[in-house]
């Protein structure tokens, strides 16, 4: 049974950049082997956005600005707690850019997002302090926008936050599961299918829209 995608309906592209994908600083395993599904499925939609996680070089979710902390470490943050990485997706680096294997010429919007320093942000929608909106939700409202569809990087912490905090704005939100991959630190993805699907996100596999 093929899920027939309407012209309303928009595919957001998570975080498709150099440093999540192999040779980079946070590259999460197999991250480039969804490059071509991603195409395949965005040619299925009129409306298509990519996010861009986007750093400053002191960002506080770096381990590197906390003495005595290593990547994937936690520590508590005002807003939460915070998981430390790698320095990544610094603005303006390579590290940054968005993968040029990705063909969505039709793309309609860019969304960066974690450029204050103090706050991260997973998810497309609002910042870590969960106060601080990107205004994707105000773009979606006024297009329009049908159901929500998230492929990209990384399944346990941008595709997931952006899918459950969509799913809380009202949409009707479904992950492509092949069209994703983990980082899988300390349980994350098994917690971030959980936190999905309590939040009503559904889950689906590209051959499910490819056909
Ligand atoms: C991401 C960790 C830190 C992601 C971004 O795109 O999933 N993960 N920044
Ligand atoms: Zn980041």
């Amino acid at each position: 049974m093929t899920i027939e995608i309407a012209p309303e309906d928009v595919l957001v592209v998570v975080d498709m950049q150099y440093d999540f994908l192999p040779g980079g600083s946070l590259a999460v395993a197999g991250g480039d082997e969804i490059v071509p599904l991603v195409n395949a499925l965005a040619k299925k939609f009129t409306h298509v956005v990519l996010t861009q996680d986007w750093h400053p070089a002191d960002h506080v979710s770096f381990a590197s600005q906390h003495e005595g902390k290593a990547p994937f470490q936690t520590i508590e943050l005002e807003y939460g707690t915070q998981v430390l990485w790698p320095d990544h997706c610094v603005w303006n680096s390579h590290g940054a850019e968005l993968s040029a294997e990705l063909d969505i010429p039709h793309a309609q919007l860019i969304i960066r997002k974690g450029y204050d320093r103090a706050i991260d942000s997973y998810s497309g929608f609002q910042e870590a302090d969960r106060q601080t909106l990107t205004g994707l939700a105000g773009y979606l409202g006024e297009r329009e926008a049908g159901r929500l569809y998230i492929v990209g990087l990384a399944t346990d912490f941008c595709v997931a936050w952006t899918a459950i905090d969509g799913a809380a704005g009202g949409f009707d939100v479904t992950v492509i599961e092949d069209a994703t991959r983990a980082i899988d630190t300390g349980g994350s993805l098994q917690q971030a299918w959980a936190d999905m699907k309590d939040a009503g996100v559904e889950r689906i596999m590209s051959r499910q829209i490819l056909g």
